[in-house]
């Protein structure tokens, strides 16, 4: 289904006045209002394509109705997303879940609905169906030449589908790693991978980016072959200028301090960008700034604060991209609520006062610096980036226009009590 624009001006008009009212207020206590709302008119997050139906965990998947089964379907959604917000004008496909049939009626549909095709995934974590070699005991690691060169092969598909598309850069996120001490030699199993990256980097054009991402745990559960910021950052090093080290927010041990290890990626020219997410215990991929928002602010603190220092373009620059997973939300609801916390945070890190910030730290004035971060995170931005919102014809309040319009319903009507694949 699409939104018609005439109904998203009616929730505007509708929601106008008391938009004004709380506009007003925050506008009134803030200097150079403008060039904050450009900034966020300007920003972009892409959504998965395997976040759009419901998702679940290995003991239950308790799926929703009027869910996406095809590609089409799936950017209708994000299309929903993007017409609600005009945040969201960019799809992640994951390969083989996602490969097209027809790539220039998918092209048309992605520019009916001005979407982008972001970075393409590959996935060496599941066998598929006439596989030849099992990736069981890993892909790119493989103690086995065949299965290694069978990874690599899947990666340079990937990577040709992503050209076809208009895609620029190859996430490439491995479950390799091991179960039980002594199962793996580390070095060999470094060694393997690095060989493997290394001919997929050689086939990738020459405007393209590959993401290296890092997981600490899960599916394997003793070692992970990228298990942190410091493996894919060695990874990323000697691959050379078009690899980067990706951070998934769900994808460290518990407590790490993420935005520090976001302020040296920078520092060091690796960082490729962001699976958003949120989490209490592992990867639990939650609503983003559903459970340590103050976190998320602390990184984008660093991020304007580093991509500022380096004159980067903060809506290009870097890859941003929700991976999550609903298992008891309406996954178009949930995106909504994620994509909302990524610029409430963003914009109060465009807030902080940098000048005194940088003098509180040159003279050790830890109570002064506490407080400009939390001037800032304490600020609510919500009417701001609603006003940006407003200026690039979305709608004021995108969830309660879902609601209100009934676009579940809609699509159940349309869809039927479709099965999607969600993870
Ligand atoms: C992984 C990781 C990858 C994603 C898969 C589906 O945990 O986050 O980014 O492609 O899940
Ligand atoms: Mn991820
Ligand atoms: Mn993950």
């Amino acid at each position: 289904m699409r939104i018609n624009k005439g109904t998203i001006d009616q929730h505007n008009e509708a929601n106008l006045k008391v938009h004004r009212q709380k506009f007003d207020f925050i506008n009134g206590q803030l200097d150079n209002t403008e060039a904050l709302i450009q900034k966020l008119v300007d920003f972009n997050v892409a959504i998965p394509s395997w976040a759009l139906g419901t998702g679940g965990t290995r003991f239950a998947r308790f799926s929703g109705a009027g869910e996406p089964a095809t590609l089409q379907d799936k950017m209708e959604d994000v299309g929903l997303i993007h017409a609600l917000n005009s945040a969201s004008g960019a799809i992640s496909l994951h390969i083989p879940w996602d490969i097209p049939s027809d790539y220039n009626a998918i092209k048309q549909l992605a520019a009916d609905l001005n979407l982008k095709f972001d970075a393409v995934n590959s996935n060496t974590f599941q066998d598929q169906k006439g596989q030849k070699h099992s990736y069981k005991f890993g892909s790119l690691q493989h103690t086995n030449k065949a299965v290694r060169q069978q990874a690599i092969q899947h990666n340079i598909e990937v990577i040709e589908h992503g050209v076809a598309l208009g895609s620029k850069a190859l996430t490439v996120w491995l479950s390799d790693g091991s179960c039980f001490p002594g199962q793996l030699n580390f070095r060999k199993a470094f060694q393997n991978t690095l060989d493997g990256l290394q001919q997929i980097y050689a086939t990738l054009p020459s405007d393209w980016k590959v993401y290296i991402e890092y997981k600490a745990f899960e599916p394997n559960f003793y070692s992970t072959t990228v298990g942190d910021w410091g493996q894919s950052l060695l990874y990323a090093n000697k691959l050379g200028p078009k690899a980067f080290t990706l951070v998934d927010l769900g994808h460290h041990l518990p407590n790490a301090n993420i935005e520090q290890i976001v302020a040296l990626l920078m520092m060091e020219e690796k960082l490729a960008g962001f699976h958003f997410n949120d989490s209490k215990y592992g990867d639990d991929d939650l609503t983003v700034g559903s459970i340590k928002p103050y976190q998320l602010f602390l990184i984008f603190n660093e991020l304007v604060e580093g991509m500022d220092a380096r004159g980067m373009n903060h809506a290009t620059d870097l890859g941003w991209m929700i991976d999550a997973s609903h298992n008891v939300k309406d996954p178009l609801e949930d995106l909504l609520q994620s994509v909302e916390a990524i610029m409430i945070s963003y914009a109060q890190a465009l807030l902080v006062d940098r000048v005194a910030l940088n003098e509180a730290q040159l003279n050790n004035d830890v109570v002064a610096a506490q407080e400009i971060l939390q001037n800032a995170f304490r600020t609510d931005v919500r009417a701001i980036v609603a006003e940006a919102r407003l200026r690039a014809g979305a709608a004021i309040n995108p969830l309660q226009f879902y609601r209100t319009e009934q676009v579940r319903n809609q699509l159940i009507n349309q869809r039927g009590n479709t099965i999607a694949s969600g993870l």
